[in-house]
């Protein structure tokens, strides 16, 4: 019975890259270039559901050298931002990751907005979160940064540097045998950092200028790479701008407790008549530029909430008609 048949089983593999529209899937030990079937793009319409870094998806093979994914395993933990530009769209960085590092360098890039920026990407998620304060050889006052970022998180927070071998075995050891991704600015030194968890020049690392604290863009594509003791881990190319992202509203809790005792259950702290929120931010108990951030966020979700409406929608049509 096996013989025939086994040619066209499903094997399970991890997407370890992406390109425009190919994903090199490891399995078995070895890897293999692969693309979704057709079928796969008829049920599946938002980019969020196409394969992404991390993914574990069932492929046939269809020659030694092209597999064919036919579907993706459910995620358990996804890191993802707004697309700038395209509203609505969410962008999924990575998927199946259990540690998120937002590295920030001790350098003109720290920036307690940026971080909360930052920050706002892992709420509510299912992986966990540690602050790099990277390049710590670069700063005087360590002490005083790691203080600012108490005051914004709860976080653990490590400040380090590519030159002590003391913080990398510290991470390494944070990773163990789970995947770890890395996200910041450009320049802040992520592709460093992994280089030296994993010895070698991997990733191309860009030169700045010391008066350029902006660093250039090194890393393009992302790659998930193993470790040597199990653990993998995802280097990103810099995010400039993490403006816009998807929030749930749980990551709020200030303002929607202060909302409680708005006088108008549907309040929209805009100009009803008492307000906590609006007195808050009046007396200065809020920060103005977090209710914007919350406005933003509300806005984007319900945006996002009506989108996702018509797709489903949409599918469930196609569905219908294919039946
Ligand atoms: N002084 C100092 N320089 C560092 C450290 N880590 C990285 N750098 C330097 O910072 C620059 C940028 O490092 P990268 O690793 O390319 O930064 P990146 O975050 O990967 O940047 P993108 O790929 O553009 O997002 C390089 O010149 C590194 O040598 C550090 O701990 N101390
Ligand atoms: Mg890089
Ligand atoms: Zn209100």
């Amino acid at each position: 019975m096996k013989s025939k048949q086994s040619n066209n089983s499903l094997e399970k593999g991890q997407v370890v890259a992406v390109y425009k529209d190919r994903y090199l899937v490891d399995y078995n030990n070895t890897r293999i270039l692969t693309e979704v079937s057709g079928r796969f793009k008829y049920t599946n319409l938002q980019k969020s559901d196409y394969p992404h870094i991390g993914d574990f998806v069932s492929f046939r093979k269809a020659d030694e050298y092209l597999g064919i994914i036919e579907s993706i395993h459910d995620r358990t933990s996804v890191l993802e931002r707004l697309d700038a530009g395209t509203i609505g769209e969410r962008h999924i960085l990575a998927a199946n990751i259990d540690i998120v590092f937002i590295c920030m360098s001790l350098n003109e890039d720290y920036n307690t907005k940026k971080l909360r920026n930052f920050l706002s990407l892992t709420y509510d998620k299912n992986f966990r979160t540690i602050i790099l304060l990277t390049k710590k050889d670069l700063c005087d006052d360590i002490q005083y940064y790691i203080d600012e970022t108490k005051e914004i998180t709860d976080y653990e927070i490590y400040p380090v540097t590519v030159y002590e071998e003391t913080d990398m075995d510290k991470i390494e050891s944070v990773i163990g045998e789970s995947v770890a991704v890395f996200i910041g600015s450009s320049g802040v030194g992520k592709s460093t950092i992994i280089n030296s968890l994993i010895g070698e020049e991997h990733f191309k690392t860009l030169q700045i200028r010391l008066s350029d604290a902006q660093g250039r863009h090194a890393t393009v594509n992302r790659e998930l790479v193993n470790l040597k003791n199990g653990g993998k881990v995802i280097d990103t190319p810099g995010i400039r701008i993490v403006s816009s992202y998807f929030v749930s509203e749980s990551s709020f809790e200030d303002i929607l407790s202060l909302g409680e005792g708005c006088r108008y259950l549907d309040c929209t702290h805009d100009s009803e008549p008492g307000c906590m929120v609006k007195l808050a931010i009046d007396t200065g108990l809020l920060d103005s530029e977090r209710f914007d951030q919350y406005a933003n966020a509300m806005r984007l979700n319900n945006y996002n909430r009506r989108r996702e409406l018509q797709r489903t929608r949409m599918l469930n049509k196609r569905l219908k008609k294919g039946r």
